[in-house]
This record gives structure tokens, C-alpha cells and sequence, in this order.
């Protein structure tokens, strides 16, 4: 193993031999690098899977099209991992090391808002595939996100709740305190409920993803006698409240956040996933061509449907190869040095309009960055009689 300060050496060697590559102009054959800096270890890293699954579709998908007007991209995949600071290392690789064009990720919220200022203060465009804090693509103008943020997802989840069961008041709510996105999502879920539905919030419990029992928390809620619980915790954790809530006899609808938005819970809280809600921000059944044709290749891989965070970070993907076509068309890339065409990039894929998997799709304007999406749905769990596989089941 290298150590820290041999290893931060050869970063600076090779970064120092990239920086006077980058007066250069870029040669006509060579593949355009996108960083894909997701976690690939860590709580999250199951996320990271279906992201870097995603990326690799576009990236076949859009090499097949010819690419970057006939200049194939090449995806860059760093180790984002799920803290900080591991985020922070693979950012630096690919700006400095690997010279690639954008980077898409990191996974959690958390880890963007430590991870993207360093993006942004070297003028490299970042695409958020996932992150839906509060806040955000306020780090700065070379930030944007085609994950919608916790304000428009979260009181979709409430007003599906109510449709199906208009008697809920009582709404307890159960977050995870040491994730940004957790506690981002749930000021979200309070606020609709107590502002947007005139609810009545009766009780707030707070977790860390880390933890395994929730028994003390699941006690108080049982005891403040909901009929809506709204979970707000990553993969793990989330998916253990839903199960113990289960086992101590909770009865009332439950709500997951986005963190339980992945079919990886299943195995966690198994027959007890059964008729969770889950507010989405895309639909595998969405008529589409390029949805159908990304269905399709996800579907030869995995033998099932595409989850949200593939489709995203598709989309992520798709966007920065699609604003590369656009500024080539301009000025060639060939000509361009390399801090120059971030530059032209993230000003072009924030003007842009995009037929991805998740529907049309465009920026606020800069310095917004911020998703524009037509389409939302809900949708539900529904567990196979064995308790060991499911599937999401969507209505619009
Ligand atoms: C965030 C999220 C996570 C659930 C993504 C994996 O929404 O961190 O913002």
C-alpha cells in the first residue's frame, strides 16, 4: 500500500503533467473522460451500483449514437465512498489527475456539500445524480442536479397518503439526524405536514444511519398512536424502522423518504416492506423511446425493471453528452483547451432542453442548475408471498 503523502505526490506529478496538457488541444481520437464518483464502498455503496449500472448504459447507449459527434466518451469511475472525505480525494482525482470534462455524483447530499465546492471553485461542472437536500446547487454556478429535491417529492408522498386513507391526523415522523439529507428531507415531510396538510405532528424521533436498534424510538411512536409514519433514513436503517415498526405492532400507512427508494431494501425489511409508500421522480413504465430502449438495456443486465438512481444518473450522463454535442457544434472541442470547455459546458448543459428516461427535462437558469421535471408518480411495495423478492408497483 502507498502511503498518503507518496500517494498525494504522484497525484501532484501527474496532475502537474495534466495541467500543461490542458493548454493543449485535445486530439481528434481521443475519448472525452466524465467522472463518475459515486460510492463504490461505504453504507451507500449498494446506491453507487445502480448509479454506476446507469452511467454505463448511457455511456454504451450514447457511444452507439456517435458519441460526441463522432468522438466516443469514456466514463472515469473514482470511489466517491460514503463520507466525506473519500468524496473529497475522488473529486481531486478526477479534476486534477484524470482531467475529465464534468463529474457526475457524489451519492449522498452529506458528501456534496463537502465534496463540490473544490468543483466549483476550479470551474468544473458537477451533476448532482441524487442529491436532494436543501441547498445544493446554491454551492455555485458550476453545480446543478437532475434529481428533484426534497420540497417537490415530499408532499407528493403525503397528498398520495391522504388519497388513499383521507382520515390520517396523526403523523409521526422518524429521521436519521447525521445525514444532510436526512434531515433536509425531514424539515420537508414536517412542513407539509403541519403547513401544507394542517396535520398533526405528534411525534419526531431521530436515529443515526449506523444504528441496528430502534426499539426506544419505535416505542415512542407506537405510544403517540399515529395513523401515518414517514421514514427518513438511508438504505439499512430506513429499511430496519420499517421492520421493526412492523414487528411492535404498528399498523398505520408508512411513508419512506428517498433513501428507501431502492429495491435493495427488500432483503432488510422483507414481507414488512409490504405497502410502503415511496414518492418517484421516474416510472420504468414511462413510453418513451430512449426510456424504453434504457429499460430494455437495464433489463438484459439485472432482469428487472430500472430503479430512480440508474435513471438519474442515465440522465446525468445523457445531459453532458448531449451539451458536449451542442458546444462541439460551436467551436470544435478538438481545438479547446480543457479548462475552457468546462467552462463552455456547464453554460451549455444549464441552457439545454433533454429527452431522458425521466422525461423532458432543463435547468433553472444559472446560477440555478436547478431540475425542471414534468413527471412525478407514487408508488407502493408489494412483496411476493415468500417475502423475499417484490417489485415497486407505480400510479401516476
Ligand atoms: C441524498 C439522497 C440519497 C438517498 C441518495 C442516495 O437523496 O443524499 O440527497
Amino acid at each position: 500500500m502507498r502511503s498518503p503523502v507518496t500517494k498525494w505526490m504522484a497525484i501532484l506529478v501527474m496532475g502537474l503533467a495534466l495541467a500543461s496538457m490542458a493548454g493543449s488541444a485535445w486530439s481528434q481520437a481521443q475519448p472525452i473522460p466524465i467522472g463518475i464518483a459515486v460510492a463504490q464502498t461505504g453504507n451507500i455503496a449498494p446506491a453507487g451500483k445502480e448509479q454506476i449500472l446507469g452511467a454505463q448504459i448511457a455511456e454504451e447507449y450514447l457511444n452507439k449514437l456517435g458519441g460526441v459527434n463522432g468522438r466516443p466518451v469514456k466514463l472515469v469511475l473514482q470511489d466517491a465512498g460514503s463520507d466525506e472525505a473519500t468524496a473529497i480525494d475522488a473529486f481531486q482525482n478526477l479534476i486534477h489527475v484524470a482531467g475529465v470534462v464534468g463529474i457526475v455524483g457524489p451519492s449522498l447530499s452529506q458528501q456534496a456539500f463537502a465534496a463540490n465546492p473544490l468543483a466549483n471553485r476550479a470551474k468544473v461542472p458537477v451533476i448532482g445524480p441524487s442529491n436532494t437536500a436543501k441547498g445544493i446547487t446554491q454551492i455555485g454556478e458550476f453545480v446543478s442536479r437532475v434529481s428533484a429535491p426534497v420540497s417537490i417529492v415530499t408532499p407528493a408522498a403525503i397528498k398520495a397518503a391522504l388519497g388513499l386513507r383521507p382520515k390520517i391526523r396523526r403523523v409521526a415522523v422518524l429521521y436519521a439526524r447525521d445525514e444532510a439529507f436526512n434531515k433536509s428531507e425531514a424539515e420537508a415531510f414536517q412542513f407539509a405536514v403541519t403547513e401544507t396538510f394542517k396535520l398533526d405532528l405528534v411525534t419526531v424521533q431521530t436515529f443515526q444511519t449506523t444504528d441496528t436498534d430502534f426499539t426506544a424510538q419505535v416505542t415512542s411512536v407506537l405510544n403517540a398512536k399515529p395513523d401515518l409514519a414517514i421514514i427518513s433514513g438511508l438504505q439499512t436503517d430506513g429499511a430496519t424502522v420499517v421492520k421493526q415498526l412492523r414487528e411492535l405492532g404498528y399498523k398505520g400507512l408508512i411513508i419512506g423518504g428517498n433513501g428507501l427508494n431502492t429495491t435493495n431494501i427488500f432483503p432488510v425489511c422483507k414481507m414488512h416492506c409490504d405497502g410502503l409508500l415511496v414518492a418517484q421522480v421516474y416510472s420504468p413504465e414511462f413510453r418513451s423511446k430512449v426510456n424504453d430502449t434504457f429499460r430494455s438495456m437495464y433489463k438484459g443486465r439485472q432482469d428487472k425493471d430500472p430503479t430512480q438512481l440508474s435513471a438519474q444518473s442515465f440522465t446525468a450522463v445523457q445531459v453532458f453528452v448531449e451539451a458536449l454535442r451542442a458546444v462541439d457544434k460551436k467551436a470544435a472541442i478538438a481545438g479547446m483547451d480543457l479548462a475552457t470547455l468546462r467552462i463552455d459546458l456547464n453554460r451549455q448543459l444549464m441552457s439545454g432542453t433533454y429527452e431522458t428516461p425521466l422525461g423532458e427535462i432543463s435547468f433553472t437558469p444559472s446560477p440555478g442548475g436547478e431540475i425542471n421535471q414534468k413527471y412525478s408518480y407514487m408508488a407502493w411495495v408489494k412483496m411476493d408471498a415468500d417475502g423475499a423478492t417484490g417489485r415497486f408497483v407505480y400510479w401516476k
